[in-house]
Parts: C-alpha cells; structure tokens; sequence
C-alpha cells in the first residue's frame, strides 16, 4: 500500500501524489464514501490503484471542500466590495483550525489608495499582501505558499486570476464580474491543487459569500481571545468576563471610541456575538 495526497478530484477519478512524487489515476473503493474525501487529504492506494484508506486530518473546510489546510489567502479587492463580516470570520475559522491566515488585497490596479486602507486594518491581525494580477506584484504571493494553501474569498475577487498569473497560463477559468452576475454563480466550481514545487499546493476554490458562524465551533466568551487588538485594552475592564458588547465601564468599547479600534471590526465582532447568541437558543 502506498500513501498519497490527494490533489484533484473529477467526477469518479482522483489524482493522488505518491510520497515520492508520482501522480497516480485512482478510483476509489466502494466502502469509502465518494463524497467523503477532500483534496488534501492522505489516503492509501492499493496495488489495483484504488484508494483504499482515508488517513487522519488536522482540519477540514466543507465549503470550499479541502482538508489539511496549512495556510488561507484571504482575498479582498477594492470590486466587488469586501464583506469585512465574512473576512473576519475566515480569520477565526483559521485561529481555530491551526490554519496561518494571510489577507491578500488583490486588483491595487484599481485602487491602491483603498488598498491600503484595507491593509491598515488587517496589518495588525495577520500577515498582509497587497497585489495586481495585471503587473508583476502577484509573485509576492508565490513565496509565501507553502505545504497546502487554500485562496478563498468572495466571487470575483479574483482567486482563479491569481493561479494563473502564478502559473503563467490559462490554468483556471476566469469569467468577467459582469459574466458572473448574469449567470448569477460562480465561475469555479471544481478543486483542485496545483503544485508550486516540493510540499507547496495552492487550490483554487469556488467563491462563498459566508461563512456559517456554527461552524466556527465557538463559544461566545471564547470569540474575544481572538481579537489581539482588544488585548491591551481589555485588561482595564472593570469585569473579568466583560464580553465588550455593552459601554459601561468597558475599556474596549473606550478604545473602539477613539479610533484605536476599527470601527467595522468591532461592529462585526458585535454582530458575530449576537449571531452565537441566538444560536445557542436554539
Ligand atoms: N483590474 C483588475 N482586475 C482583475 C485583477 N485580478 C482579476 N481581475 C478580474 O476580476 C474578474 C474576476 O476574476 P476571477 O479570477 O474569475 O475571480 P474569482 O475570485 O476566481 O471568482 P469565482 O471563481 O467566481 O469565485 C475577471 O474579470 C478578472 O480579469 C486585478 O488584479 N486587477
Ligand atoms: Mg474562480
Ligand atoms: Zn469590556
């Protein structure tokens, strides 16, 4: 038996890369439930090229469906315009999954200024990138892959552009922002890994507008420890379980008050709390 990762699925047929780089053709045996492997995933092939065994994994993301994922590019651009909402909670998802989050601000083309304004967000939380697939900015990118990547984000941020400035050709389908919303979805549908040398995998993924917050897995007093900018602040609320959602004497809201605290991101974080509330009425 041998022990692959999986790189590409397509209809019956998956792509597995053996330990020592080969890249098999395999079905997958009837016990092991189609829909119940990812790319990214290890898996054991047997004699007749069947994938036999799933092995264990770190993490799991349903939509886009990749398991095992090392590292997140975030992407936002200054169109379609950022749902900040939804970046935000990517960022959790990776703090809870051991995922390493980069917010990439892709098409500074069309906007640096705005670019930038993103990135004074985002710079104090994760590691940012400000990129154009129209220019040589893109490389930038290709450093930072390393084990399995994932590009997510919003429809038309431009996550298949960016594979194939990567590659330097035609490898995902691009659509125009004016195509997409005629067809009223997304242009990629399938996932697949590409390689970007030894144990350096980037998938495109389909774009998603949210995020359930269930899967987050969070308990609402747990989502604050998630937010470094509140840290230095939170220390001087009068209660120790302070969730920062209510002004009395609340040090954070006092931060959020004078600029030291972005404005959107504490209004998201609001929002997230009252989301996780309500769940758990339920
Ligand atoms: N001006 C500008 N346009 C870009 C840039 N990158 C991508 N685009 C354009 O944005 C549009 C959408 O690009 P895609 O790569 O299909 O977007 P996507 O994120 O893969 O979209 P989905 O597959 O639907 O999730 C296309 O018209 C691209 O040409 C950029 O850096 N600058
Ligand atoms: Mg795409
Ligand atoms: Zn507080």
């Amino acid at each position: 038996m041998n022990r692959g990762r999986l790189l590409k699925k397509q209809a019956t047929i998956f792509s597995v890369e053996l330990e020592d780089g080969k890249i098999l053709e395999c079905v997958a045996r009837k016990n092991l439930k189609k829909d119940g492997l990812f790319v990214g995933d290890f898996v054991f092939v047997d004699e007749y090229n069947s994938i036999c065994k799933l092995d264990k994994r770190k993490n799991i993301l349903i939509r886009p469906p990749v398991a095992n994922i090392d590292k997140m590019f975030i992407v936002v651009a200054p169109i379609p315009k950022p749902d900040l909402y939804t970046v935000d909670k990517m960022l959790l998802f990776c703090a809870v999954n051991d995922i390493v989050p980069v917010v990439c601000i892709n098409k500074k083309d069309l906007d640096e200024q705005y670019c930038k304004k993103i990135e004074s967000v985002y710079k104090k939380i994760a590691k940012t990138v400000i990129i154009s697939t129209k220019d040589s900015s893109f490389e930038k990118l290709k450093k930072l892959i390393d084990g399995v990547c994932v590009l997510a984000g919003q429809s038309a941020v431009g996550k298949s552009s960016i594979i194939n400035a990567l590659k330097g050709s035609e490898v995902a389908k691009v659509d125009t922002f004016s195509k997409k919303v005629e067809r009223g979805k997304q242009t990629t549908r399938t996932v697949e890994l590409y390689q970007f040398g030894q144990n350096r995998y980037l998938a495109d993924t389909a774009g998603f507008s949210k995020l359930d917050e269930s899967l987050l897995n969070l308990e609402v007093n747990e989502v604050k420890s998630y937010y470094p900018e509140f840290l230095e602040f939170a220390q001087n609320c009068k209660y120790k379980s302070c969730l920062h959602t209510n002004d009395r004497d609340c040090a954070v809201c006092e931060a959020v008050k004078n600029g030291k605290i972005s404005q959107e991101r504490y209004q998201n974080y609001k929002k997230l709390i009252e989301v996780l509330q309500s769940l758990k009425k339920f």
